[in-house]
């Protein structure tokens, strides 16, 4: 099977499982659902998922044990992507191709969906924690999730981002704000999935520092993207950072250095995987994928 063979199957199970996950019922209550689906289901790369579907194919693990925790991940980045459009924050119109949560559900009801998935997102776990008895691994993986997308990681990086708008930031914060707010949650499906696999501790550490590698590569090519980007691939609109007055990498480096920088982390990335070597081509060529994505 080539790379995007693979990755269109990885894919295709991840939204089978979320489309379970989510159902819309006929209660009082069901636009809540019906909002909580309208982001979760609105395509997406679903690349967090598929980082950890990938490291447990290239660990030997069993996929069934690793999807629960991968499209946990998913929900808690589309929450955070609902609650970043709203407007006390980004106040973004497009996302996923789609007016964003809040234009069309308004803003209390995608305050609860965000919420909703967030919450759904620890019951999945806990579930499957509880349904193989009360397993050790599991558990630690739940924690680097919640830890991840927590005040230790997505949420203080995007107070950093809140309180830089406006202002020339350095380098030093713009790469700690990069590293919670959007490193940190594409490590926690890395890493979590290593544990979930029974990776050793010198494993654990490689793919540590690859997923830091790989969460600053995404980073840098999304700045690159909000300035030479598509609004149509890119399914929301180009030029928000500047509109936001938000120091980037960009505004810091230029677009030619940022793009050296680009390839540069993106290399060291793939080094951290020498380890593995057949077992990881697929993790190799999507660091690359991701590297000359246009959305
Ligand atoms: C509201 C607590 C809270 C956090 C928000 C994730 C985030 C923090 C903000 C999103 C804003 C943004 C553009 C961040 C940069 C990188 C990023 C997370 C891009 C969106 O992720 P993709 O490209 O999106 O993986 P898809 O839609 O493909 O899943």
């Amino acid at each position: 099977m080539d790379f995007k063979q693979q990755l269109e199957k990885y894919v295709n199970i991840i939204n089978e499982y979320l489309d379970r996950c989510v159902t819309e019922k006929e209660l009082p209550e069901k636009n809540l659902y019906s909002a909580m689906r309208y982001s979760l289901m609105a395509g997406g790369k679903r690349l967090r998922p598929v980082l950890a579907l990938a490291v447990c194919d290239m660990l030997g693990g069993d996929l069934e044990e690793v999807l629960p925790f991968a499209c946990a991940v998913e929900m808690i980045h589309t929450y955070s992507l609902i609650h970043d459009d709203l407007p006390a924050m980004d106040n973004d119109d497009f996302r996923r191709g789609r007016p964003t949560n809040h234009k069309v559900y308004g803003e209390a009801l995608a305050i609860l969906a965000g919420d909703g998935l967030l919450n759904l997102a620890f019951e999945t776990m806990l579930e499957s924690i509880i349904k193989s008895g009360a397993n050790e691994k599991k558990a630690r993986a739940a924690a680097i999730i919640a830890k991840a997308s927590g005040a230790n990681g997505m949420i203080s990086g995007q107070v950093i981002d809140l309180e830089s708008e406006g202002k020339q930031v350095d380098t030093e914060i713009l790469n700690r704000m990069h590293r919670l707010k959007t490193g940190a949650l594409i490590k926690a499906p890395v890493v979590a999935a290593g544990v979930l696999c029974g990776a050793c501790e010198e494993d654990i550490k490689r793919l540590d520092e690859f997923s830091e590698y790989l969460g600053l590569a995404f980073q840098i090519k999304d700045d690159i993207l909000d300035v030479e980007g598509n609004t149509e691939k890119l399914g929301k609109k180009v030029g928000s950072d500047a509109d936001n007055n938000k120091s980037t990498y960009v505004t810091i480096y230029g677009l030619q250095k940022s793009k050296e920088i680009l390839s540069d982390v993106t290399n060291k990335a793939v080094h951290c995987l020498e380890k593995f070597e057949k077992n990881a081509d697929f993790l190799r060529s999507l660091a690359v994928y991701l590297l000359e994505r246009e959305n």
